[in-house]
């Protein structure tokens, strides 16, 4: 009866019930038990042997079974998870890099495989660094240019990348013979501007820096074609005229044209059809000095690139408030 009882047993609640049928306290095996007693002593002797192997078995049986049991559960659960379908597209949402982010790696990228070590400037500066170091003395009317968010600590919000060059230049010092200093600085700019299409008071630059022996003039235009074209994966248009930063003599402005203009009415280059992008020079021999590098011994030059500016011409974003405005929709479109 055990037997033909057990072998319908399909979980572990079934076989605690025979268990409790047949060895719980009133169970047909306890009850055999304690019918012995009515029992002569010669026939107590046969059947209590009987009974008490019967009780063993019976045990033994319900803890092999209870083995086979957990076994069946264990395939169980694994048949249960297989068939969920691991090949089936996952419908989660997927983050996306900055478009910001995505040129700035990718001009990380290029300028790593040319040799440039990337820095990291602060974004709140002193004054010193911001404007002295790279000799913008106090009352120099290029202040001006740069609109300046103050702090009441006395520091200011950094108004371009190049407020990191001293401490750069400190920190490397004097390039080996043969082994210019060559370092690319990329960081968030503040200014206090009137925002418009191409305006924003939050905005991204590039900078780059190559100092040693003999770098000219030949040397900067060179990584800005290459900085260029890697960007664009195509010719871009460029145009250079003479520019004055107090840090750089001489000076340059680069400007790309415009590839969001639509005829007339273009908001972001306001019909000129060229986009001031890439402002550069050769570094002034007073920003070495102030740097500890000899200038009588060594020449560099400079560039501070308008990243958001090249992500705007990069994406034909026709409008730079997009970058800050949060709107994922528009924004995690971009991914390369
Ligand atoms: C500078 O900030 C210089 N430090 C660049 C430089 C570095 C020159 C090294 C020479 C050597 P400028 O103020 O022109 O220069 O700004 C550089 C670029 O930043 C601009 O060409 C433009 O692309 C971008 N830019 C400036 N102001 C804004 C703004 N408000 N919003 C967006 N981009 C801006």
């Amino acid at each position: 009866q055990f037997h033909e009882e057990l072998s319908a047993v399909n979980s572990k609640g079934e076989l605690e019930k025979i268990r409790v049928s047949f060895l719980g306290k009133k169970g047909l095996v306890t009850q055999e038990l304690k019918n012995l007693r009515n029992l002569t002593p010669e026939e107590k002797k046969t059947a209590g042997m009987q009974v008490n192997k019967l009780k063993s078995d019976i045990e033994e049986a319900i803890v092999e079974y209870q083995k086979t049991l957990e076994e069946k559960e264990y395939l169980q659960e694994i048949e249960n998870a297989e068939r969920y379908d691991f090949t089936i597209p996952s419908n989660r949402e997927r983050g996306t890099l900055h478009p910001i982010t995505i040129v700035q790696k990718q001009i990380e990228d290029i300028f790593k495989t040319m040799g440039f070590i990337i820095e990291d400037g602060l974004e709140i500066q002193t004054e010193y660094n911001n404007f002295e170091a790279v000799n913008i003395p106090k009352n120099h009317p290029a202040r001006d240019m740069q609109d300046t968010y103050y702090l009441d600590n006395g520091q200011i919000l950094k108004t371009h990348t190049s407020a990191a060059q001293n401490t750069i230049m400190r920190k490397y010092g004097a390039p080996k013979k043969g082994e210019p200093l060559k370092v690319l600085f990329p960081g968030r700019c503040f200014r206090n501007e009137n925002i418009d299409a191409s305006h924003e008071n939050t905005f991204f630059q590039l900078e780059g820096m190559m100092i040693g022996d003999d770098i000219s003039i030949s040397n900067l235009i060179y990584f800005m074609k290459v900085l260029l074209s890697e960007v664009f994966e195509r010719d871009v248009k460029v145009r250079l005229r003479p520019g004055f930063f107090p840090f750089v003599e001489p000076g340059f402005e680069l400007d790309i044209n415009c590839a969001i203009c639509e005829g007339s009415g273009c908001p972001t280059c306001k019909n000129s059809g060229w986009l001031e992008l890439l402002p550069c020079g050769m570094i002034h021999p007073n920003v070495l000095s102030m740097g500890g590098i000899d200038p009588e011994r060594y020449t560099g030059f400079a560039f501070g690139l308008g990243l958001t500016r090249l992500a705007m011409m990069k994406y034909n974003i026709k409008d730079i408030r997009l970058f800050n405005s949060g709107n994922l929709k528009q924004l995690k479109q971009f991914t390369r």
